[in-house]
């Protein structure tokens, strides 16, 4: 039986988002426990490290974004293939989780005055967003999968093509050939019945001619 996973956070995207979307992509079946804000006082003492998210697995839980998504990478195989794509992945997860830090910032950190906050959002829309996103560009423009990392999901297109292609060769072959079956089954069939007809019609034939023959001496 596959472990019982679920995974606990508040009812946002959040830092859980990452979480949900590798489970989502491992097709994995998990329980997605949305703590309300106002249970948080009480709940926080039971997380470990008192924060969310975390994961529980088969009774254990396990805290912190970026292990966790390893964790459940690494199970479904979502991690990369050759050691060159994993440190690729690697590098994502680092740069996406830090990009997401940032951006959520401005708005969170209660340490920012309002002038601070309007500079970092500034600096965030005119410089670090277009620039993460000619990177996930150009990335994407290199790899041409329509993936940054790894062409499998056109290859798993692709083999998915041939084998329906295949099937549907083998189906219309075998159809056909049932048909033909079929139609040769007929074809002996009528000649089996007609040649038992002409047997018997010429056996009645001669018998007939015979007992006249017989019979007109
Ligand atoms: N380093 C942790 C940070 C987790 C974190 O900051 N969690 C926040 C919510 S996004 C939290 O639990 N805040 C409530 C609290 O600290 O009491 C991770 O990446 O998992």
């Amino acid at each position: 039986m596959p472990p019982k996973l679920k995974l606990v956070y508040f009812n946002i995207r959040g830092r859980g988002e990452l979480i949900r979307l590798t489970l989502h992509a491992g097709g994995v079946v998990f329980t997605d426990e949305r703590i309300p804000y106002e249970e948080w006082a009480v709940r926080k003492n039971q997380a470990p490290n008192g924060q969310v998210p975390y994961i529980v697995v088969d009774g254990k839980m396990y805290g912190e974004v970026l292990p966790i998504v390893r964790f459940i990478g690494k199970k479904c195989g979502l991690l990369g293939k050759s050691e060159e794509d994993q440190v690729y992945v690697e590098i994502l997860l680092e740069q996406i989780h830090k990009f997401r830090d940032q951006l959520i910032r401005p708005k969170i950190d209660s340490m920012l005055n309002k002038g601070q906050k309007e500079f970092l959002l500034k600096k965030l829309r005119e410089e670090e967003i277009p620039k993460f996103l000619t990177r996930v560009e150009e990335a994407l423009k290199i790899s041409r999968s329509g993936h940054i990392l790894g062409g499998e999901v056109i290859v798993v297109v692709v083999v998915v093509v041939v084998v329906v292609v295949v099937v549907v060769v083998v189906v219309v072959v075998v159809v056909a050939a049932a048909a033909a079956a079929a139609a040769v089954v007929v074809v002996v069939v009528v000649v089996v019945v007609v040649g038992v007809v002409v047997v018997v019609v010429v056996a009645v034939v001669v018998v007939v001619v015979g007992v006249v023959v017989v019979w007109n001496g």
